[in-house]
C-alpha cells in the first residue's frame, strides 16, 4: 500500500537536509477558534515558525492521505466557516481517509503525523487532557497515550482549566512522559500563568532543554516530551471573568449531555463567546509564543 503520509516538498526537502522543523495542528484552526481569526491565526504561526528560521508543517486530512505541509489555501479549506471538516483523533485517521474526507488533526492525530515523518517538534495552544469528572466518565484524551508513543517535543500553554490539571499531570507521570516547565516552576493553565500544580522540571536555556531531548530520544525512550510554556504577562487576561465563564461552559455541557469528541469544541467556544472574546486574544497570543518556543527549540535541536 502507497505511505499515506505525504510531505510538502518544503518540508520533504527540510527534513531530509536536517534543517528545524515545527508541525502545527488543524483542529485549533476547524473546531478551536471562529473564523476569520483562525484563518489569521493559522498564517501567522506558520509566519513565525519562518521568521525563527524554522518551517513549518502544518497537518491534516486532504483527499485521502495525510498532509505534512499545507498551502495556504488549503489552509483556507480547513477555516472556511462553510467547510464540513472531521475532528481526527487517532480512532478517526482510517475512515477518514478512506471516505477520503476533509480532516483537521488533534493533538494526537497530529502527534501520529508528526512522528511518521519524521518531525520533533511541535506547537500547539493547550493540549487535552483528563476531563472534569473524568474519574467517573473516564473521558481523557486520546493526547496523553500518543504523547507517550511519539518521539516529539509539544509546545503547550499547559492546558486550559476546562480540565482537571492535577489528574492530567498524573496521568502523563503514569505514562512516562516528561512535563519541562519552561522558564516556570509551574504548570500554567493556559489563559493564565499559574495552576498551582509544580511541574518536575524546569528549563531555562533552548540549548539545555535541547540537549536532554537528543538524550530522552538516545537512551531511546519512545515518550514525547511536554514543554509548558506560559503565556506572557503583558498577554494574561484578568481571570476571574475567564474562571466564571469556564464554571457556567461546564453546567451548561452537564445540561445539554454533550460528551465525548464534541465536549471539548462546545467548552472553547462557549467560553470564547461568555467572555465576550476575552479568551480569544489571549489565546492567539499565546499559541503565536508557543510556535516561537518550538521554532527555537528546533533550530537549537539541530545544531546540538
Ligand atoms: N485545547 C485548546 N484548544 C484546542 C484543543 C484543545 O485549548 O483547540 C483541541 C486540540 O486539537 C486537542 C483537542 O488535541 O482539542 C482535544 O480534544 P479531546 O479533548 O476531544 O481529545
Ligand atoms: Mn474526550
Amino acid at each position: 500500500m502507497k505511505l499515506l503520509i505525504s510531505c510538502s516538498e518544503e518540508v520533504r526537502a527540510a527534513l531530509q537536509g536536517g534543517q528545524p522543523v515545527v508541525a502545527l495542528e488543524s483542529t485549533i484552526i476547524s473546531h478551536g477558534m471562529p473564523w476569520p481569526q483562525n484563518m489569521e491565526t493559522a498564517l501567522a504561526l506558520e509566519k513565525i515558525v519562518r521568521e525563527e528560521g524554522a518551517i513549518p508543517a502544518t497537518i491534516a486530512l486532504l483527499d485521502g492521505r495525510i498532509q505534512v505541509g499545507l498551502s495556504a489555501a488549503e489552509i483556507e479549506r480547513l477555516a472556511a466557516p462553510e467547510s464540513e471538516v472531521v475532528k481526527c483523533s487517532l480512532r478517526d485517521l482510517a475512515v477518514v481517509l478512506q471516505r477520503k474526507a476533509l480532516g483537521a488533526t488533534t493533538v494526537a492525530g497530529t502527534l501520529f503525523a508528526a512522528a511518521g515523518a519524521g518531525i520533533r517538534f511541535f506547537a500547539t495552544g493547550g493540549i487535552g487532557g483528563v476531563h472534569r469528572g473524568g474519574e467517573q466518565s473516564l473521558d481523557i484524551s486520546a493526547d496523553l497515550p500518543q504523547l507517550a508513543r511519539s518521539q516529539v517535543a509539544v509546545v503547550s500553554a499547559g492546558a486550559k482549566s476546562i480540565l482537571d490539571l492535577p489528574r492530567t499531570l498524573e496521568y502523563l507521570e503514569t505514562l512516562g512522559v516528561p512535563v519541562i516547565g519552561w522558564q516556570t516552576d509551574e504548570f500554567p493553565a493556559f489563559f493564565t500563568r499559574s495552576s498551582g500544580q509544580p511541574v518536575a522540571h524546569r528549563y531555562d536555556s533552548e540549548e539545555h532543554l535541547a540537549k536532554a531531548l537528543k538524550i530522552q530520544w538516545s537512551l531511546p525512550l519512545p515518550q514525547g516530551v511536554l514543554v509548558a510554556n506560559p503565556i506572557p504577562e503583558a498577554f494574561e487576561p484578568e481571570a476571574e471573568p475567564i474562571q466564571r465563564a469556564t464554571e457556567q461552559a461546564l453546567a451548561e455541557a452537564k445540561e445539554q449531555n454533550i460528551y465525548g469528541k464534541a465536549l471539548t469544541p462546545f467548552l472553547l467556544s462557549r467560553v470564547e463567546q461568555l467572555s465576550g472574546g476575552l479568551s480569544l486574544s489571549a489565546n492567539v497570543k499565546l499559541v503565536e509564543n508557543n510556535a516561537r518556543l518550538a521554532a527555537r527549540l528546533a533550530r537549537a535541536y539541530a545544531i546540538s
